[in-house]
């Protein structure tokens, strides 16, 4: 992807809870990454409360790089209502035709591969396309066995159960969507676009947009948790648990001959 008259905006979201250090090494590879591509890219943190430094690290960012923001939540809300407000801003402030590319902010997913991901969803007219582990080409650096049996149970969960079409990886939340999709999804749902409040959220805005007829395409990536630095925030059962609410939804309905979400 280079710069051109057509080029669409990028919006970059980082949901971002204690990752200290982690967020400056993704910011120095995210900013090498826009710099080399040259695309019209703006990066927005949303500091959710955190208790160490990230904060200081995001302030000296954004003071040096006008097109770093961010944005601090009152305490600590969790991942959804981080996804809530990035995606709020994506539509409030960017046009139809822009993109939001959400990633993790302890430097696990790299954001080199932003350019070809904005690039397939353009090319391809996609609504959504999902840096996904589970591609030809993807894979998992660093991670230890639990964490693989984890990411591969959550695979075999949710295509047994949502099977939504083009979607391997559901879990993961490094995505590139369409602005005008995030619209039409707001539009439909309303304020049930995310009713999780854990790391499931990450499966019922996919599975949700599946509903929605979503176009979705993935791209590989290679998850570097060898680069991981800060503690781990997900946790294991709470967000099974998770996993089994949004199952339980989507089959009520599913058995109801209905591809409705149940509110
Ligand atoms: N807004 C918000 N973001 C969070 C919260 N907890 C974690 N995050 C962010 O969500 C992303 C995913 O968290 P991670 O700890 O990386 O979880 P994961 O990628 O599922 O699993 P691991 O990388 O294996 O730990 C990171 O960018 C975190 O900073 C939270 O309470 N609120
Ligand atoms: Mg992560």
């Amino acid at each position: 992807m280079k710069a051109d008259e057509s080029m669409k905006k990028v919006l970059i979201g980082l949901p971002t809870y204690n990752e200290s250090s982690a967020i400056a090494n993704l910011l120095d590879r995210t900013n090498k990454m826009i710099k080399e591509n040259k695309i019209p890219a703006e990066i927005l943190a949303i500091n959710d409360g955190s208790s160490d430094d990230t904060e200081s690290y995001l302030k000296r960012y954004s003071k040096e790089y006008g097109y770093i923001n961010y944005r601090n939540h009152p305490h600590n809300m969790g991942l959804a209502q981080g996804m809530i407000t990035i995606i709020n801003y994506a539509t409030s402030s960017y046009g139809e035709n822009d993109v939001l590319v959400v990633l993790d902010a302890d430097n696990t997913h790299n954001p080199g591969i932003i350019p070809a991901m904005v690039d397939k969803l353009i090319r391809e007219d996609l609504d959504i396309v999902i840096a996904s582990r589970f591609q030809k080409g993807g894979n998992e650096i660093g991670l230890s066995f639990d964490r693989k049996i984890f990411s591969r149970g959550a695979r075999i969960f949710a295509k047994a159960i949502f099977n939504t079409k083009g979607v391997k990886d559901f879990s993961c939340g490094y995505r590139a969507y369409r602005v005008g999709f995030l619209n039409k999804m707001k539009d439909y749902y309303k304020e049930q676009l995310i009713e999780a409040d854990g790391f499931e959220c990450m499966i019922e805005l996919i599975v949700k947009a599946g509903i929605l007829n979503a176009r979705i395409g993935e791209y590989p990536l290679v998850l570097q948790y060898d680069l991981k630095e800060t503690p781990s925030k997900m946790k294991a059962f709470k967000t099974i648990k998770g996993y089994m609410k949004l199952g339980m939804k989507y089959n009520t309905l599913r058995n109801r001959g209905k591809r409705q979400w149940v509110r």
